[in-house]
């Protein structure tokens, strides 16, 4: 058995950035314009009006300040409140292959390794492009890979840990030399903006991992142990998926997205439960994983969490540590970038561990929609 070391990560920001008070000013115009022209079913009763949003609450309900797009015109254009992303001819490459290819360069680089190194590409994300050819298929394509395998995989906020899990057991049961686990997220995409309850939670980026045999390179992070959980839950769901036409009943031609507040085809979730819920779920599983491992909160330098919420992390950061945590203990990105969904505490690890010095110990920890969570300790080499 081979033993499978992060040796670099990569991230790719997009260009534009909409800070809260851009997004709630474009909300409040939608909002003021849907409950003009929805007047008279309003006042019969028969429709809710829509209530303004907020960035005061935006910030002190989830800490985030601002996100990163990769279109912010379409978002913030009343008449559409979707990014404006033209259709691409099947030469030219997908979106969601060309940003992660983007990421796995730059870990790539960062690793001084070239794509003759890698043998595998998995594109670990919360929704794909398209159902096939695999995006990573096309990653691997881009990367100028003639050898090797690409597939993908989607386990929600989860799937860059699951990922890396996969990849941490191929490594180590000699089926690749090393794999890079891409999480390129538009999550603008399947954001609901016409939705005041969560129009300001998400953001675009991409993300890469690189992970290599130990033997084949010097530096990066000793994974110590990596664990995995689901437990089904309603609170977040998408049920947009290929069978939606088929629910149809026949002559019912209404479309697919119908771009409603309430669109039950896009991210819906119930954020108080969700809260409640998973800071407990996560908190025992990495207290328990740590136990397991041996490890002591004394031992621990730092969380990298998913990032959702800045109260939820500081939270689960207290349980973790035993005592009151801060950003130096759980460091924050979501105020810059929002919730990226798997790509969260992906960023939060590149951005937040070079200060750490040889023997130092942490944990990336992602979790949602499933549930599902996922936790990798690493030790800085
Ligand atoms: N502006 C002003 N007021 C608002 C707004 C707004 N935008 N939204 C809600 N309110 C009001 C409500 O109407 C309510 O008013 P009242 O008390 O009068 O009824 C009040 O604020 C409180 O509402 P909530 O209870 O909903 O607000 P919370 O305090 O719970 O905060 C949060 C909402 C920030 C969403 C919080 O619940 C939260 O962060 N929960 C955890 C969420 C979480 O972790 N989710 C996981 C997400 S899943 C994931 O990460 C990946 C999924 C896959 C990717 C999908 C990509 C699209």
């Amino acid at each position: 058995m081979s033993e499978a070391v992060i040796r670099a990560t990569g991230l790719w920001t997009p260009p534009h950035s909409i800070s809260n008070e851009e997004l709630v000013a474009a909300y409040n115009a939608y909002a003021e314009r849907y409950n003009g022209e929805h007047a008279d079913e309003i006042a019969r009763g028969e429709l809710e009006a829509l209530t303004p949003s907020s960035a005061e609450f935006i910030e002190k309900a989830s800490g985030i300040k601002s996100r990163f797009v990769v279109d912010k015109d379409g978002v913030l254009d009343i008449t559409r409140m979707m990014p404006n992303i033209p259709e691409r001819s099947n030469d030219e490459p997908a979106i969601l292959a060309e940003i992660g290819a983007h990421a796995a360069r730059d870990a790539l680089e960062r690793a001084g390794k070239t794509p003759a190194d890698v043998d595998g590409i998995i594109v670990a994300a919360s929704n794909m492009q398209r159902a096939y050819p695999a995006v990573a298929i096309e990653v691997q394509q881009l990367l100028g890979m003639e050898h090797g395998f690409g597939f993908d995989m989607n386990v929600a906020c989860s799937s860059a840990t699951f990922g890396m899990q996969a990849a941490a057991d191929m490594i180590a049961a000699g089926n690749a030399r090393a794999i890079l686990v891409v999480s390129p997220e538009i999550t603008s995409g399947h954001l609901n903006w016409r939705d005041r309850d969560s129009h300001f939670i998400f953001g675009d980026v991409a993300t890469a991992v690189l992970l290599e045999r130990a033997e084949l390179g010097d530096g990066g992070w000793r994974i110590i142990g990596s664990r995995l959980k689901t437990q089904f839950s309603n609170n977040i769901r998408n049920n947009f998926g290929f069978l939606n036409r088929t629910e149809r009943a026949t002559g019912d031609n209404r479309p697919l997205q119908n771009g409603s507040p309430k669109d039950d085809r896009l991210f819906v979730q119930e954020g108080r439960k969700v809260f409640k819920e998973v800071v407990p779920m996560v908190s025992d599983m990495i207290r328990e994983h740590m136990d397991d491992l041996g490890l002591e909160p004394d031992q621990m330098r730092r969380v990298w969490l998913h990032q959702a919420n800045i109260n939820m992390n500081l939270m689960i950061a207290k349980k973790v540590f035993g005592r009151e945590a801060g950003g130096e203990d759980a460091p924050t990105i979501l105020d810059e970038y929002a919730n990226t969904s798997s790509a969260g505490s992906i960023i939060a690890f590149h951005k937040h561990s070079d200060d750490l010095k040889s023997g130092d110990k942490g944990v990336i920890c992602s979790f949602g929609a499933g549930y599902s969570a996922g936790t990798v300790f690493v030790e800085k080499l």
